[in-house]
């Protein structure tokens, strides 16, 4: 029986396990990226392992979160990333050069190799034939080390494109489709493989907005076969070399498959608050918009920010609308400024912002009070642009520039003279803001660490308690996201600090959280976490499990929980436990007392647990699904002991 591109690289890579969707599978990582928000952290615990240098074929380390540089924090991460890099022969790529996920896919990606990354957009590289998974730092450090990845083998889902996409709509308006048809949750477990006709018709830059952003579906990735247009892209980035075809067998079987006309898709926008929110920009039209930003990993390529250029070109944008446009990386700002674009940009009033996450993550332009933003980024999540009652709606390229011309939202495919830019012969290639490519995978022993006063340590964990003896410290609806359970915007620059960061955990949802598990930890007590469905949407942060156990979570109780978030509350020793009756959620309240008399034993057994709530006097059945290994990191109190103890 014929292979999908999905079974082909698992099979090369397989390490341990079987290939039947479900099962859990150990896999051969070739290459890591991490960066700086969720890197330091991950090199500290790479560090704690004891190992003399990185044991990929590749990794880079990335600055492009915390740029900001508001105090001492953000530089002094950067310079203990740069030291750490070199003494272990991790390529650094410098602040300034760009989003992790636009740099690898131009200079390190590579058809049929799997990438491990400490970011959930990690799957930007399925735009190039990688199987490529976003995880918690301490995966990745500890793939960094030489160990494979354990993930659940994804069921495979093609998605099979037709025909071609109109003018005016691109990429992001196909990625916002997929998201209307399956949504932001239920696809755990899954992979989607495009195929098709259609594939023929989409560049890189615009297979890697659509994989790049299936990270919202919460699914493990999404990929695109190698074909003769990846071929073309890696020779106009001056690597040929590196290029291999992978395409799917005719006869190849998935388990669903989509069907999607290219040309049928229309400008859409993901509304408030959630990139699952869809809609089309027709029935938007007409609607004030106060602010445009363009840029993210998603959409910052050389041909995203060029055919904003051309719409720009000799026109003026809104006089109430503040425009920003944040390239993806140095390549693309180098290019825009010799093809005079960025000329157009600065003509129009368009504000050029430095080509980093920025904007994205709520570092800087947050919105005005109840403002509505358009941006060509991939969440939306309330918050999360650093104000509260903003409006934001996730957008293509074209719709951001038709709605910086006209002030109101405004169909793109309604502008005259739509651009068609193509795929340059040859990409601006300069390499000099990645430093240690020389030493990459041998490293210079002896280097110093640098650490400043930021550099804190990793939290020790001890081995699962017998027994849980908590308090529900919190109780959350449905689609909570690690956005809410640790803000990022003016809270980033904790990340390398636990303490300091732990203080900010569901700052937005309950002020005094902290205070309160804090305590209860301190009196002994366990806390709790009890949440409705989709717990831990969004990014792949593990501070979102590590601040949490260091406020004493033993056990977090859902309805459902995501996949990366799932990994990562294992990760640091939380269990992990569903209601088996999901009306059960409404038996707890918050400051209930809970009790499992054998947790231990539960965790080594099958799962099942009687939860006792002694406040309301009730049973709860409750269960977590485990593996073998699942179980042994949970009783170790999680990965690092885990591993400290050969039992990873
Ligand atoms: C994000 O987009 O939320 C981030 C910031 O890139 C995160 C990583 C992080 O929290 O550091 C992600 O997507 O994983
Ligand atoms: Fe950076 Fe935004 Fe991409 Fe996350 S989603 S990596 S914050 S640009």
């Amino acid at each position: 029986m014929g292979r999908t591109v999905v079974e082909k690289i698992l099979t090369a890579h397989r390490v341990s396990g079987d290939l039947i969707p479900g099962r859990e599978l150990a896999v051969r990582i070739d290459q890591t990226l991490t960066q700086d928000a969720t890197g330091t952290m991950a090199y500290l615990q790479f560090e704690s392992m004891g190992l003399a240098r990185a044991k990929t074929e590749l990794s880079v380390s990335y600055v492009d979160h915390n740029t900001i540089q508001v105090g001492f924090e953000n530089a002094d991460d950067h310079a203990y990333l740069r030291s750490v890099a070199q003494r272990y022969g991790v390529i650094y790529s410098r602040p300034g050069n760009g989003i992790c996920h636009q740099l690898h896919l131009e200079r390190f990606g590579r058809p049929g190799k799997t990438l491990l990354g400490s970011d959930s957009h990690t799957p930007t590289g399925g735009g190039i034939g990688m199987l490529a998974i976003g995880a918690g730092g301490i995966d990745v450090a500890v793939a960094l080390g030489g160990w494979p990845f354990y993930l659940t083998c994804p069921k495979v889902t093609l998605v099979r494109l037709r025909d071609a996409l109109r003018p005016g709509v691109s990429a992001k308006d196909v990625i916002l489709q997929v998201l209307s048809v399956y949504g932001t949750k239920g696809n755990v477990g899954r992979v989607l493989e495009y195929g098709g006709p259609g594939v023929a018709t989409l560049d890189v830059p615009s297979r890697a907005t659509i994989t790049n952003m299936g990270a919202e579906l919460g699914v493990t990735t999404s990929v695109f076969p190698s074909d003769d247009n990846t071929r073309r892209f890696l020779a106009a980035q001056g690597r040929e070399a590196d290029w291999s075809e992978l395409i799917a067998d005719a006869d190849a079987s998935y388990d669903q498959v989509l069907d999607l006309d290219l040309s049928a898709v229309a400008p859409m926008a993901a509304c408030p608050h959630s990139p699952g929110n869809i809609t089309t920009i027709a029935s938007l039209a007409g609607r004030k918009v106060n602010q445009v930003l363009i840029g993210s990993c998603t959409n910052s390529s050389y041909r995203d920010l060029k055919t904003v250029a051309l719409l720009l070109r000799g026109k003026k944008v809104h006089p109430e609308v503040e425009v920003g446009v944040a390239p993806g990386s140095r390549q693309v700002v180098l290019m825009l400024a010799k093809e005079g674009l960025l000329a157009d940009f600065v003509a129009a009033g368009v504000r050029i912002l430095e080509n980093a996450c920025g904007f994205c993550i709520g570092n800087h332009m947050s919105p005005g009070t109840d403002a509505v933003s358009l941006r060509t980024n991939n969440r939306n999540f309330e918050g999360r642009s650093g104000t509260a009652s903003a409006q934001v709606y996730l957008v293509s390229p074209e719709t951001a520039a038709a709605a910086a011309l006209t002030g109101v939202f405004t169909d793109p495919c309604t502008l005259k003279d739509l651009p068609a830019v193509k795929e340059p012969e040859r990409y601006g290639i300069d390499d000099s803001m990645f430093l240690f490519a020389e030493t990459a995978g041998k490293g210079v022993p002896g280097t110093a660490i640098v650490r400043g006063p930021n550099i804190g340590q990793v939290p020790a964990n001890t081995p699962l308690p017998e027994k849980l003896d908590g308090v529900a410290a919190i109780k959350v609806g449905d689609k909570i996201t690690t956005d809410h359970i640790m803000p990022a915007g003016a809270r980033l620059k904790y990340r390398s600090n636990v303490p300091a960061y732990s203080q900010y955990v569901f700052e937005s949802v309950d002020k005094d959280f902290h205070t309160r598990a804090a305590a209860n930890r301190d009196a002994g007590r366990h806390n709790v976490i009890v949440a409705g469905e989709s717990y831990g949407q969004g990014s792949s942060r593990e501070h979102a499990a590590m601040c949490p156990m260091y406020l004493g979570v033993k056990v977090v109780l859902a309805r459902s929980i995501e996949r990366i978030h799932l990994a990562n509350l294992i990760n640091f020793g939380i269990v992990p436990f569903s209601f088996a009756n999901p009306a059960d959620y409404d038996a707890i309240a918050a400051g209930d007392w809970l009790a499992i008399d054998n947790l231990r034993a539960v965790v080594s057994g099958d799962g099942r647990a009687e939860l006792k709530n002694l406040t309301q006097g009730k049973c709860i059945p409750v269960v977590a699904t485990l593996t073998a290994r699942q179980k042994r990191l949970l009783l170790a109190g999680g990965l690092l002991p885990a591993v400290a103890r050969g039992e990873a």
